[in-house]
């Protein structure tokens, strides 16, 4: 067979490379990075490379599992659909809908499926239990985002191409390239940033290839990073440094939070100088452009929502929202803009019944899942729907959890890998592989520095006994939703958007009629019909032709590599969708919770505290089964400070044992001056081999489980966000 060459978008993280993969005997034989892509220009990571052992991964499932006690079989689709309808069925009809869960796991704002399907999937349910890694990982800023701007998915992100200068806390896009800011090659603009004459300072309390790129390494305690931002903020104020705010309420009341945190009141927390914490104040403000960019350690942190808040607090006040350079929201291909003001974001709607934990974006806060499971009671857990996601391993209390899901009535995961969490599934629905699904990012979008638009069609077609994602998850929607097997899920969504803009007078398609439009939805399958239509009426659409050159699904297949819409532009006000109309900049909610910042300036800091880690070649808990991606050493290390390893009587390479408020668990021992002293790190996604899992080669490289360790009760307040970072453990030779 002779060899092709085919397009696709990387989906293993928030990067976005396009891949040139080749294909030969329908299978993918190499990748490498897609020169040609106008977005990442040939960029590619040893992820995406090896994708190829991703696809042809023999452990990967091919066919849908129904597991009869501790046998699993092989099944049909139409069997297994039944299998799910049934135990579905049985639960709802038993203990009422609210006994049925949804897990959405992070890949799904990497798929089309998830990316189309999982709203409509947990709308579906009619149950309020629903819970995602996003309550791990980036709910702070939603909920920032939603107090400020009125819409928690207006995140603004560096403009990373244009900025002079960058502050950037708790991230490491050296290794993870990147989270809430999709820029392929993130490496490289960082070093363009400082070829042309820029500056980058990294705070974080490891010194890591991010922080060795930087001008400036600030080691922070963990935690501790809203002291330095306010401090910052106090800075501005003190010294007349805060620009003009049109269009921002709140800016005095913001004054008059700061005072308690002047840079000598917060060093002491933080580990950072004073004179350090003025200095970034003066050169945040004198730069001739400059963004704050915070992530990870910083949002899965005790004060994960206020952090997130002074991020785009100092970004305001620096006059730095919204301009070249600056912090800034890009405009997605599939999005319109907005109206400049709209209900505003609440949350709270209701609460979680055994924690009386307040809802945030219509979820739960993941870690509570378990308690949801265990106690009796009306609205109990019975039945779980898992969709791409490990929570067994990615969630504090996580092996509680484990221990829950075996107490099931009925569960089903959507996922390509029989693992910790699968292992407890009665079926799991495989999707084929990257190559055979179609793609386009819904999600990233919103979040990248340039605005592009770009689809991969499938690079292969699919194989016998596959059903693409899109299908999979669009047939459980009509089975939760007491539907035919076959009922056609996306009419509805379709019809309902057309609606949408034909009432709209600012819609190109405004006052036409559906039966006229409807036809000329081009896709093969109900999903491409859908993006199709998003694309036609999106910000850069050809509104169905009267938009001469706009984009449609027609126009992306004919641009392999993408088509290029220009730099991000300033958005405000019509982005804002609060009330008034304008930036919030003090809603109540935050105000309110920066009384337990203020209470944490006297609290003592003494003991060790825990924080994570990533590494290029993994992602969470689920890339460690491809050989070429974990050859080499043991990472799942302890990291410690020499010092800490001498008074603890640790020897590099030893055994620790590490014991948080989630238990203990034994690790080995990396002794290095990476971490600052007080501080320990331990990645996330490991401790695999467990029974009842296939995924061989993650079994010889099983790592140990660092959320054993973490502790399921502690949450931002704001968000419900877990706190992965700053935990404080106590450490001991094993
Ligand atoms: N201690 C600690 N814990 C953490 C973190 C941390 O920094 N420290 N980070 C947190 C973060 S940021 C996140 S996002 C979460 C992740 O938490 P999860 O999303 O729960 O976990 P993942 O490890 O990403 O699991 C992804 C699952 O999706 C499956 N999968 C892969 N591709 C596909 C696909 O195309 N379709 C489907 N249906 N399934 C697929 C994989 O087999 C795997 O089972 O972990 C969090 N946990
Ligand atoms: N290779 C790889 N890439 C990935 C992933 C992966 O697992 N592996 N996961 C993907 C996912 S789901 C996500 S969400 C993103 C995350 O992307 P990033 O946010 O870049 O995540 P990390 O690389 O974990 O970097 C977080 C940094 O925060 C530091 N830190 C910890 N605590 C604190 C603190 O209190 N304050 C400050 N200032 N810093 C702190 C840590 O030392 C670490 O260097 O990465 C994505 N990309
Ligand atoms: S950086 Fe991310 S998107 Fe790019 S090739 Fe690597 S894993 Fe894929
Ligand atoms: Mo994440």
């Amino acid at each position: 067979m002779p060899e092709t060459t085919a397009y696709r978008i990387c989906p293993l993280c928030e990067a976005t490379c396009g891949l040139e993969l080749t294909i030969s005997d329908g299978r993918v034989t190499g990748a490498r990075g897609d020169g040609a892509d106008v977005f990442s220009h040939g960029f590619i990571c040893p992820k995406g490379a090896t994708i190829g052992e991703l696809e042809d991964d023999p452990d990967r499932l091919r066919s849908p599992m129904v597991r009869d006690g501790d046998h699993w079989r092989e099944a049909g689709w139409d069997e297994a659909f039944a299998v799910v309808r049934r135990g579905l069925g049985e639960v709802a009809g038993r203990h009422g809908r609210q006994a049925l869960a949804l897990y959405l796991g992070n890949p799904n704002v990497h798929t089309l499926a998830g990316g189309l399907y999982a709203g409509p999937l947990a709308r579906a349910l009619g149950s309020t239990h629903l819970y995602s890694a996003s309550t791990v990982d980036q709910m702070p800023k939603h909920v920032s985002s939603g107090l400020l701007f009125g819409d928690p998915l207006a995140i603004p992100v560096p403009d990373l191409d244009r900025t002079s200068y960058l502050l950037m806390l708790g991230a490491n896009p050296l290794e993870s390239n990147g989270s809430l800011c999709t820029a392929a090659d993130f490496p490289g603009r960082l070093k363009a940033l400082r070829r042309r004459g820029g500056t980058l300072v990294v705070v974080d309390p490891r010194r890591t290839r991010t922080a060795r790129l930087a001008d400036r390494h600030l080691p922070i305690r963990p935690g501790a990073d809203a002291y330095l931002l306010f401090g910052v903020v106090r800075t501005l104020f003190t010294e007349g440094l805060v620009a003009d705010t049109p269009g921002v309420d709140g800016v005095a009341d913001v004054e008059r939070l700061s005072r308690d945190f002047a840079p000598e009141d917060v060093a002491d927390v933080c580990g950072v100088p004073a004179g350090e914490i003025r200095r970034l104040a003066r050169e945040l403000a004198a730069a001739p452009s400059a963004a704050v960019y915070a992530r990870i350690g910083t949002c899965t942190a005790e004060f994960g929502t206020l952090t997130s808040w002074l991020v785009d607090v100092v970004n305001v006040l620096t006059g730095n929202l919204d301009r070249p350079g600056g912090a800034m929201f890009p405009l997605a291909p599939h999005r319109r803009p907005g109206t400049g003001n709209g209900r505003g974001f609440r949350t709270g709607r209701w609460h979680s019944r055994v924690r009386g934990l307040p809802e945030v974006r219509g979820e739960l806060p993941a870690t509570t899942l378990a308690d949801e499971i265990l106690t009796p009671g009306e609205g109990r857990v019975r039945a779980l729907i898992t969709v791409a996601g490990n929570p067994v391993l990615s969630l504090p209390g996580g092996e509680r959890l484990g221990d829950a899901l075996g107490d099931l009535e009925f569960m089903v995961s959507v996922d390509p890998y029989l693992n910790e969490t699968t292992r407890h599934a009665h079926v799991i629905l495989p999707p084929p592989p990257p190559s055979r699904s179609p793609h386009f990012d819904i999600a990233f979008g919103d979040l990248a520095v340039r605005n592009t638009a770009r689809y991969s069609p499938p690079a292969i077609p699919l194989r016998d006994g596959e059903l693409d994602e899109c299908a999979i998850l669009a047939r459980l929607i009509a089975i939760v939703s007491g539907q035919d097997a076959g009922a056609d899920v996306d009419e509805p969504v379709i019809a309902h958007l057309l609606g949408k803009a034909i009432a709209d007078p600012s819609s190109p398609v405004h006052g036409r009629d559906p039966a006229e439009l409807l036809p000329l939805l081009t896709g093969e399958t109900p999903a491409l019909r859908r993006l199709d239509l998003m694309l036609r009426l999106g910000a850069y659409g050809d509104g169905f032709g009267t938009v001469p050159g706009g984009l449609s699904l027609a126009a992306l297949r004919d641009a392999p590599h993408g088509v290029d819409l220009g730099p991000l532009k300033p958005r405000l006000p019509e982005v804002l969708r609060t009330p008034s109309g304008r930036v919030d900049l003090c809603p109540p909610p935050l105000a309110e919770d920066v009384s337990r910042l203020r209470g944490g300036l006297a609290r003592r800091r003494t003991g060790l505290v825990l924080i994570g880690r990533r590494h290029l070649r993994s992602n969470n808990s689920w890339l460690h089964n491809l050989p070429g991606l974990v050859r080499g050493s043991n990472r799942c290390t302890l990291q410690v400070h020499p010092e800490d390893a001498g008074r603890l009587g640790l020897a590099d390479a030893g055994t620790a044992k590490v014991t948080g408020a989630g238990g203990t668990i034994e690790a080995e021992v990396e002794v290095t001056d990476e971490v600052m002293p007080g501080v320990v790190s331990l990645p996330h996604g490991w401790g695999h081999g467990r029974p009842g899992t296939r995924m061989s080669v993650a079994a010889a490289h099983a790592g140990v489980n660092a959320n054993a360790v973490t502790d399921p009760l502690t949450l931002d307040p704001l968000s419900g966000n877990a706190v992965l970072n700053g935990v404080p453990v106590e450490v001991q030779p094993a």
